[in-house]
């Protein structure tokens, strides 16, 4: 019962955007730690995925650029796809930083995770006005204009929320990306053949999460960009001690 509503202080708390869930995170050492791996591949028919155009600064971000809502390596695999560990209250520490580049003219990684509370850095690589706008759940949650290159927008303090965030460019319409937010440092974006590993994993029973922006047409936004129905898919696996799962997601 007290857990219960425990977890439901949690998600009344996110949802009125006070400290969530996240910082309820405990970091343990997990010395018999187990690993998850996989793939993520496409197995459908190919869509056809027209260039985006390129409406202002053309000089500097050329006339188009590619459509980067599905990019298949080897064997189809999907890069870009993220995999997520649902519900780990303790375990290992967060690593990394994410460093969102606007770099050529697009959002360089298109797709990224990270643990919500970590090092959060959005740039401007480019010697245009760039806009980095972060939407989660139709909020904004960011809204950074990096004016010149060089500059760096610290916006660690606006991923606190778990969740996928769309980041758009008010200044370019052909501009996207995602970041997805989780509440553990148990996640992994796939690599360019589809792959991913999850390793330090406390033993035990989990739903994963598949994620992926997704192809399949279903509408434009205001500015005319695609908008694509989002794959969520979601498997229960089990994580042995010291040892490994491994788990293998198809979307088409
Ligand atoms: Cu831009």
């Amino acid at each position: 019962m007290l857990k219960t509503w425990l977890a439901l202080s949690a998600f009344l708390a996110a949802g009125w955007g006070m400290p969530t869930a996240a910082l309820a995170y405990e970091v343990v050492p997990v010395p018999d730690g187990g690993s998850l791996t996989g793939s993520v591949k496409f197995g459908g028919t190919l869509p056809k995925l027209d260039p985006i155009p390129v409406r202002k600064n053309q000089d500097v971000c050329g006339q188009s650029v590619s459509n980067e809502a599905l990019v298949l390596g080897l064997e189809r695999g999907v890069r870009g796809s993220v995999v997520l560990i649902e519900g780990v209250p303790r375990g290992k520490k967060a690593e990394g930083e994410l460093i969102l580049d606007n770099a050529r003219c697009v959002f360089a990684p298109h797709v990224s995770a990270l643990m919500a509370g970590a090092p959060a850095r959005i740039r401007n690589s480019d010697p245009v006005l760039h806009n980095a706008h972060g939407i989660l759940g139709g909020k904004t949650i960011f809204n950074s204009a990096l004016s010149v290159k060089g500059r760096v927008v610290d916006v660690t303090s606006k991923l606190r929320q778990p969740g996928v965030v769309k980041v758009l460019c008010d200044a370019h319409t052909h501009m996207s990306g995602w970041i997805v937010v989780h509440d553990n440092p148990y996640f992994a974006v796939a690599d360019e053949k589809g792959n991913f590993k999850i390793d330090g994993i406390p033993p035990g029973e989990y739903r994963v999460t598949m994620w992926h922006e997704g192809f399949t047409p279903k509408g434009v936004d205001k500015d005319g960009r695609p908008v694509y129905e989002e794959w969520r898919l979601q498997r229960e696996v089990t994580i042995p001690r010291g040892g490994s799962a491994a788990v293998d997601f198809e979307i088409k």
